[in-house]
């Protein structure tokens, strides 16, 4: 089975910026191995494997000690997969899963002790049919009482009709990458402005400052996407999030090459201290506490 975009980099570079001690990566992947975990009949794509021995040497190589590991499309509601790599992991894994609306409580509480403590709400068309939003709601409710949170992935354009949706969740919401902007339309578009001002008004949502690889316009050169991360780091220090987004499922552009990517930290978090908020002491507040 092969996978329809480009593989992952083979021998990312070494990043030239140190990450501080106790470093997360708060969003990655482990897909497959096919053979063990097969991947869903009704996907949108089909991956390369990656599995959770290479996403841990990957972590090291980098400079990290820990990983969110967050259930993809690719494997639908089955997070075999996901929590193989969490039990392999330890305290040094947290993940994020996707669940069925009949999930029982026993279940749930089987995938807090592997170490899940969120769930993902995915609106990207490209990616999953549509559900409808009571079948979320019914699961936010499930989830309340072991305390998780959601993760929500949407596409700009989306965010407007998305809005009220999100006021009815009243866990953390995290929006993975940004809620992707259109880099070209600047940092002051009113779209980019609406995604601020949903954070400035919502002391519940966080973002995951993600994804440089895949809004880029001028790749492999990041920085038309550093102002849109250093606003969001500079303006809510305390509820961003950093990952790689390894193994960077449907790249068609380019290979994003990992250390890289950690060389762009430094340009979205300029100071020591915002580093330390965003790859040390948000995620363990949200994922290990
Ligand atoms: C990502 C991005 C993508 C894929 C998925 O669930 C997924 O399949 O999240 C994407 O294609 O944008 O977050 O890794």
């Amino acid at each position: 089975m092969d996978a329809d975009y480009l593989p992952f980099h083979p021998s990312p570079s070494k990043p030239k910026y140190q990450a501080p001690a106790g470093a997360v990566d708060a969003h990655c992947h482990v897909f497959g191995p096919a053979d063990q975990f097969p991947y869903h009949p009704k996907r949108k794509y089909t991956p390369c494997d990656a599995s959770k021995e290479q996403l841990f040497s990957l972590r090291d190589f980098l400079g990290f000690e820990r990983n969110v590991i967050v259930q993809a499309s690719c494997h639908g509601t089955d997070n075999a997969a996901l929590i193989d790599a969490l039990n392999a992991a330890g305290e040094l894994a947290r993940g994020v899963a996707v669940v069925d609306p009949a999930i029982t409580e026993a279940e749930l509480q089987e995938m807090h002790d592997a170490g899940v403590r969120g769930v993902r709400f995915n609106f990207v068309k490209r990616l999953v049919d549509t559900t409808p939003k009571e079948v979320f709601l019914s699961i936010a409710e499930k989830i309340k009482p072991l305390g998780w949170h959601i993760v929500v992935y949407f596409e700009a354009p989306d965010l407007e009709g998305l809005i009220p949706f999100l006021k009815q969740l009243d866990s953390v919401i995290v929006v993975d990458h940004m809620g992707r902007p259109d880099v070209e339309k600047g940092v002051d578009h009113p779209d980019f402005e609406r995604f601020v001002n949903l954070l400035a008004d919502n002391p519940n949502i966080w973002t995951k400052v993600s994804c440089p690889e895949r809004l880029t316009l001028q790749a492999p050169d990041y920085s038309d996407v550093v102002p849109f991360a250093k606003k969001l780091v500079e303006r809510f220090p305390d509820r961003v999030l950093w990952g790689t987004d390894w193994p960077h499922p449907n790249m068609k552009s380019h290979v994003p090459d990992d250390g890289h990517l950690v060389d762009v930290i430094p340009q979205i978090a300029p100071t020591a201290e915002l580093q330390q908020a965003l790859l040390v002491d948000n995620p363990m507040r949200l994922y290990w506490s």
